[in-house]
């Protein structure tokens, strides 16, 4: 399924971050940097060392901010680690935090100069955040920032990992206004 806002593709496809040949790819890391399972496990197997070797040297990223590091052995060219937040029932500014998240991985997006980026479903897996709710944040996020950032990315791909989550971004980008 996919939409188009200005001249920036927004496309919705099941499948594995890590084989998805664009300029970036996000990952839903913590804010440790410290690896981890899920989509973040997936991209430092793949990837190989070099990319935690950055993550070192970096130490740290604050929930709802997101920092860049090389793709190792990926196909893409950088890594975009955002940190989204942990479910913890919705009053600690969870949908805030997400929302940051997502808008600060497009910013990093922005100021590497890549035109193409790819995000997992931030915060839906291990942090619990739940999907229908992710899924409208996430893509009203992304509407809005190419809105206010016309023809700096050609294509962003929101790629997931099962038929469920799919379901719930197919459904959020069908109701976007
Ligand atoms: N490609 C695309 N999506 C995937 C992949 C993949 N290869 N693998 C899993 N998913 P999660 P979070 C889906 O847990 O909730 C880690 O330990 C998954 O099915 O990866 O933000 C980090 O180190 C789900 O729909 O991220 C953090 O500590 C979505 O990606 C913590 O988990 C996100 O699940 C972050 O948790």
């Amino acid at each position: 399924m996919e939409r188009t806002i200005g001249t920036t593709r927004l496309v919705l496809v099941e499948g594995d971050i890590t084989e998805q040949r664009v300029d970036a790819i996000v990952n839903a890391a913590n804010s440790r940097l410290a690896g981890g399972g899920g989509v973040d496990g997936a991209i430092h197997r793949r990837g190989g060392p070099s990319i935690m070797e950055e993550c070192r040297r970096i130490g740290g990223c604050p929930t709802g901010s997101a920092v860049v590091t090389g793709a190792g052995n990926l196909p893409a060219r950088w890594v975009v680690h955002a940190v989204g937040p942990v479910w913890s029932g919705g009053k600690r500014g969870e949908d805030d935090l997400l929302a940051s998240a997502w808008r600060e991985s497009l910013e990093r997006a922005r100021e590497i100069g890549a035109r193409t980026v790819a995000f997992p479903s931030l915060s839906t897996g291990a942090y619990r955040f739940p999907v229908d709710r992710a899924a409208r944040i996430a893509l009203g996020t992304v509407r809005d920032w190419i809105l206010e950032h016309p023809d700096v990315l050609d294509e962003v791909r929101v790629v997931l990992f099962d038929r469920a989550t799919y379901d719930a971004y197919a459904a959020a980008l069908a109701d976007l206004p």
